[in-house]
C-alpha cells in the first residue's frame, strides 16, 4: 500500500530582515517553519531555518508535499507577484498572526497576511489576501485594506479608513476617519493623512501633503 507523505512546516519565500519576525511570528502561534527560499541561495540558516534555495526550487518542494507557503518580502508589488507564482503552483498562502494581536471576530481576513505583535484590528474590518499589519499598528473599525499593502509599524487607522491595494504607510502615519488612501500610494513615516489620497502618489508631512509620484 503507498502511504501519502504530507510534510508539515511552512516554507518561507524571503530570508531577510521580514522574515525573521515572521519566522517568530509564526513560532509564537505554534506553526513550524521549515525552509527558506532566497533570491541568494547561498547555503546559511535563517534564525536556525535553512535557506534551501532560490525560486527555482520551490516547483520541487511542492512536488514534495510541502503545501504551506508565505511571502515574507517587504517591497509589496514583488511581494504580490511571489504570492501569485505560489498559488500557481498549488502552495497554501498562510497567515502568520501573532499571539499577541487582537484580531476582531467580525474582521475578515485574506490569505498571506502578516499580523505583527500587538497589533489591533478592530470590528467588520476587511484586510486583502498578502497584506502587512506591521507591529503595534491599529486598524479601526469599518476599515477596507487592499491586497499586498503594508501598515509600517504604530500605524494607525480610524474608522471607516481605505487602503488602496499595495499603498505603503510608514512607520508612525495616521489616517483620520474615512478617507481613502489610493492604490500604490505611499505615507511618509509620522505622516498625518486628512484628505483622500490618489494612486500612485507620494505625501509627507503633518498635514500629509502630495509631493508628487510615489518613486
Ligand atoms: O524574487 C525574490 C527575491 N527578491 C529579493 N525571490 C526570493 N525568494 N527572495 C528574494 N529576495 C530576498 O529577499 C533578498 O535576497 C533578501 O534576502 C530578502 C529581502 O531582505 P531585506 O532585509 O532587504 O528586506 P525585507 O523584505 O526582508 O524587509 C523589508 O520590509 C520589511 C517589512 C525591510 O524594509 C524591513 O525593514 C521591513 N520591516
Amino acid at each position: 500500500m503507498t502511504r501519502a507523505v504530507v510534510i508539515g512546516g511552512v516554507v518561507i519565500i524571503g530570508g531577510g530582515g521580514h522574515a525573521k519576525v515572521i519566522i517568530e511570528s509564526l513560532r509564537a502561534s505554534g506553526e513550524m517553519v521549515t525552509a527558506i527560499i532566497d533570491a541568494d541561495p547561498t547555503p546559511r540558516a535563517v534564525l536556525g531555518v535553512p535557506v534551501v534555495g532560490d525560486d527555482l526550487v520551490l516547483p520541487g518542494l511542492r512536488e514534495q508535499g510541502f503545501s504551506k507557503l508565505f511571502v515574507a518580502i517587504g517591497e509589496n508589488r514583488l511581494r504580490e507577484k511571489l504570492g501569485r507564482k505560489g498559488r500557481e503552483l498549488g502552495f497554501t498562502l498562510v497567515n502568520a498572526i501573532h499571539p499577541s494581536a487582537i484580531v476582531s471576530p467580525t474582521a475578515r481576513l485574506g490569505e498571506g497576511i502578516a499580523v505583527m505583535a500587538g497589533v489591533a484590528i478592530n470590528a467588520d474590518t476587511q484586510v486583502g489576501d498578502l497584506a502587512i499589519i506591521n507591529t503595534g499598528a491599529v486598524v479601526d473599525h469599518d476599515c477596507q485594506l487592499g491586497a499586498a499593502c503594508h501598515l509600517g509599524p504604530a500605524s494607525a487607522l480610524a474608522g471607516g479608513v481605505t487602503v488602496g491595494e499595495r499603498a505603503f504607510l510608514g512607520v508612525g502615519a495616521r489616517v483620520i476617519p474615512g478617507v481613502t488612501i489610493g492604490a500604490d500610494a505611499i505615507v511618509g513615516a509620522g505622516g498625518v493623512v486628512v484628505r483622500n489620497l490618489p494612486d500612485g502618489v507620494l505625501a509627507i508631512g503633518v498635514p500629509a501633503k502630495i509631493k508628487g509620484d510615489r518613486p
